[in-house]
This record gives structure tokens, C-alpha cells and sequence, in this order.
């Protein structure tokens, strides 16, 4: 489908050798988060925060009203939450993590358990940031990078079941469900599922908690194929989904189509005092938590524009374009593909590489060596971890490389040229290497790592 807008400012894409290339990638520990944005022709590496804003956003900054308590872009900005999400209390945030991390330091005591589909880096981060455990269930087909479901994102409700049993509900506040499920390949989540893991929800007492990201994407999935809900729109359907949550945290850099923002939604009072008394002493005042005014505005806005239908249209189908292009040329890859990204495989992409030298980092390098294209590795990097008990290494099922797609910033020019690139790195992979970790964090040790390639026997 071709684009439903038209281009008003554009900005220029500076042409980058690769020998710059390699020196950037050296001084940055092949870390492409250290590796700066001026010298990447496509940066795919996050759609968060990179959306382009539309013409109705940018005259939403110039209404900003910047009085401290109560501005006139926090109720355009509640009213809207409220229409489209139905929860009442909606507590602003400076972004998505830091809705989290109220969340979570309310709610959660040491030794919890965060049962979820696959929780996000950062929701996982600040879980275990109070001691507590995430735990990920998602369905077994959800696991399997070529299996055809089209909800891979759902939640196994016997799974859950299973673990508020074992684990007891006492040590079970909340129950965590990421739409679309981003760690697991931007997968969707049925109304069907959501259903049943209410039910299991509703069986044990158990609050459940939406991570809306990318909400708008998740329903138009539902709208396309959960039968009997082709003729409903994708804002009904959304109406349904969160009227079976308790609440939920949004990052807006996502489906709010904005640059910075967040929030904390909720159905009831429950939760809220100590949130909001939090959120006062490390965000900002009730009304604005940390955002300008004018942020406010352009967040209420892009949530009404990402519900258009043209838009999810056009969204969806582009990063399915790049799929296509990937898929039919043999390049392993997640399917179906997601909503906001393309799923490299990585494991099966260079299966001489083993997970202990990151298969996934290793694509990621070389794409931007020989491309100039930066993407983000979700797997081993990433999620590896060592057993606290056995000191082994315990890495995740799948190693995967995110072509994460900004909304509305790239065409499908641009997206045909990621895939030519995709596809001959993909015919001279036997010269790819694994690499190694000579620096890390002790938490979300991918943002600053610094690794070294591995010489070849
Ligand atoms: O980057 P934040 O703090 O606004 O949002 C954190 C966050 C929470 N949940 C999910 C599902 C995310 O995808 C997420 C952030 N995602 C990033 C940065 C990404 O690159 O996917």
C-alpha cells in the first residue's frame, strides 16, 4: 500500500565509507549503541522514540501550556487515554520504563513472581530491580521462529494457571501481558487469549497489567485475523481488549507516535495514592510527570492517529514488505513477521556460530560494516545470563536481530535497500565470526558492552 501522507521536511542521510565504518565500530566495542546516529544510512535500530510527528503534532507543541499544575494538555491527554484505554487514572510518565518502575516499586516485594508473555528488557530489569522474578509464558508456538500461528504472542493460560499454583497467589500482585509482544518477535495477542488469561486471572484474584506499547498494531492483527472481528475497528477492539486488564503501562514512544512520553493507566484507586506519591518525588507533578506540556498534546494527538486505519494499513504493510522480500529470497526469519519489525533468525541464519559468541551481535556488526544499516540483536547478548546457582551459562531460545521499523520515516525504497543487504550478507555468511565480551554491566549489559571479534581457527 502506498504511503497515506505526503513529505513536508525532510532530512538529509549522510553518505558514510565503510572504512569510516570499521574505525566507528572498533572505538565502539562493536556496540552499535555507542556507534553515532550521523553515520548510519538506515537506523533500524528501535521504532521508539524515532517516529516522524505529522503536521497536526507539531501545531499540538505550539499549544503547549507549560503552567505546572493541571495544563490544559493534561486533560486532552486523560480524556483521550481514557476514551481509548476506558481507565479512569491516568498517571503521565517521561517514558515507559519509568511507568515500570512505579509500577513495579509499588507493587512488587522481594521473591514475586511477574508472570508474562515475554517481558520486555526493561520491564524484566526493573522486576528484578525489587527483587522479584519475570517469568515468561508464552505459548510454545511463540518459541518456534517458523511456526505459522498467528497469535504468537498469547500467553499460555495453563501455564499461568500453573505457576499461580506452584508459586502461590501471594507471591503473584500482578500479571504482565506485552501487546505486541516485543522480545518475541512483535507477535500479537488474541481477544481470545486475552480472555483466557483473564479467566485465570479473575480465578486466582490476580490484577492484570497491559505493557500497550504497540497496542494499535496488536489490534489491527486482531481486526485482520481473529474471526468475527474483520467488521469491528481497530479502536473497538481495543475498548475490548483493556476492559479485561486492571490497567497498564505505555510507552508512547510507540504507538503514541511521539519522540519522548509514557504512562501509567489504572481502574481503580487500588494502586494509585502510593504510584502518584512516587511519581511526585522522582517524575514530576501529578499532571505532567516529568513531560512538558506540549508533550502531552502531541501524545493525545498521535493516539488518535495511530487508530486510523489507512495509517495501520500502511504500517503493518511495510514492515510485511520487508519480510516478503527477506522470506522469499531464503533469509531465515521470524514468521509471520511482527508488527513494528523483522525478526532476523540468527541461530539458523549462522548456525556454526554458537550461542555463547552471539550469533546475533555478529549479524548485527556486519550489517552495519558493510551496509551501514544498524539493527538491534534480542538474544544472547542481550538475555544471557549466568545461573546464580550452577554459574553456567543459560541463554534464550531464540538469538534474534530486530529490524526495527521507525513509523512513517522510511519508504520502501529504503526498506528494498535493507533487504538487498539482508539478502547478500546472507550468501557470504560463512565468513562471518562469533565474537566475545571483554567489558560488560552487571544489567542490561547490551547497551555498553564492548566485545572483540573472534579470531577463526
Ligand atoms: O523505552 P521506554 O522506557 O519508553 O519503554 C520501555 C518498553 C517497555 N515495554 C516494551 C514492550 C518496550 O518495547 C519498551 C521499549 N522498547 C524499546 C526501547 C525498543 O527498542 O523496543
Amino acid at each position: 500500500m502506498q504511503e497515506p501522507f505526503r513529505i513536508k521536511v525532510v532530512e538529509p542521510l549522510r553518505r558514510v565509507t565503510r572504512e569510516e565504518r570499521e574505525r566507528l565500530l572498533a572505538e565502539a566495542g562493536l556496540n552499535l549503541f555507542a556507534v553515532p546516529a550521523e553515520s548510519v544510512s538506515v537506523d533500524l535500530l528501535t521504532d521508539s522514540g524515532t517516529s516522524a510527528m505529522s503536521d497536526r503534532q507539531w501545531a499540538g507543541l505550539m499549544m503547549g501550556d507549560e503552567s505546572y499544575a493541571c495544563s490544559r494538555n493534561f486533560y486532552h491527554f486523560r480524556d483521550t487515554i481514557r476514551d481509548i484505554f476506558g481507565y479512569p487514572i491516568v498517571i503521565p510518565t517521561h517514558q515507559g520504563r519509568a511507568a515500570e518502575h512505579l509500577l513495579f516499586s509499588s507493587v512488587l516485594k522481594s521473591g514475586d513472581v511477574v508472570p508474562g508473555n515475554t517481558h520486555f528488557d526493561t520491564t524484566r530489569a526493573n522486576i528484578e530491580h525489587q527483587g522479584a522474578e519475570a517469568r515468561d509464558l508464552v505459548i510454545d508456538e511463540g518459541l518456534d521462529p517458523s511456526c505459522l500461528h498467528p497469535f504468537k504472542g498469547n500467553l499460555d493460560p495453563l501455564k499461568l494457571d500453573r505457576t499461580i499454583r506452584e508459586v502461590g497467589r501471594e507471591r503473584v500482585p500482578l500479571v504482565m501481558l506485552t501487546v505486541t509482544n516485543n522480545s518475541g518477535g512483535g507477535q500479537p495477542v488474541s481477544l481470545a487469549n486475552v480472555r483466557a488469561v483473564r479467566e485465570v486471572c479473575d480465578r486466582h484474584g490476580v490484577p492484570l497489567i497491559f505493557d500497550a506499547c504497540r497496542f494499535a498494531e496488536n489490534c489491527w492483527f486482531i481486526r485482520e485475523r481473529e474471526p468475527g472481528c474483520a467488521q469491528r475497528s481497530v479502536k473497538v477492539i481495543a475498548r475490548e481488549l483493556f476492559s479485561h486488564g486492571d490497567g497498564c503501562t505505555m510507552s508512547a514512544k510507540k504507538d503514541a507516535l511521539v519522540n519522548i512520553g509514557g504512562f501509567l493507566a489504572l481502574k481503580n484507586e487500588g494502586w494509585a495514592e502510593k504510584i502518584r506519591n512516587l511519581l511526585i518525588l522522582v517524575e514530576g507533578f501529578a499532571t505532567y510527570g516529568g513531560l512538558a506540556g506540549r508533550d502531552l498534546e502531541a501524545i493525545a494527538i498521535g493516539l488518535t492517529e495511530v487508530l486510523d486505519e489507512d495509517y495501520l494499513a500502511y504500517r503493518v504493510g511495510q514492515v510485511a514488505y520487508l519480510g516478503g522480500l527477506l522470506d522469499e529470497a531464503g533469509v531465515p526469519i521470524v514468521k509471520p513477521v511482527g508488527g513494528h519489525a523483522v525478526y532476523l533468525d540468527a541461530r539458523a541464519f549462522l548456525p556454526d556460530v554458537p550461542q555463547s559468541q552471539f550469533p546475533g551481535q555478529a549479524l548485527v556488526v556486519a550489517l552495519y560494516r558493510e551496509f551501514g544499516i544498524r539493527a538491534v540483536e534480542i538474544g544472547s547478548l542481550m538475555f544471557g545470563h549466568r545461573d546464580p546457582k550452577t554459574g553456567e551459562w543459560v541463554f534464550p531460545k531464540l538469538d534474534l536481530v530486530r529490524l526495527a521499523i521507525p513509523r512513517r520515516v522510511y519508504t520502501n525504497e529504503h526498506m528494498r535497500y535493507v533487504a538487498e543487504s539482508v539478502i547478500a550478507l546472507h550468501r557470504e555468511r560463512g565468513r562471518l565470526r562469533g565474537l566475545r565480551i571483554i567489558w560488560e554491566a552487571p544489567a542490561l549489559r547490551h547497551f555498553t558492552a564492548r566485545l572483540e571479534e573472534l579470531v577463526r581457527p
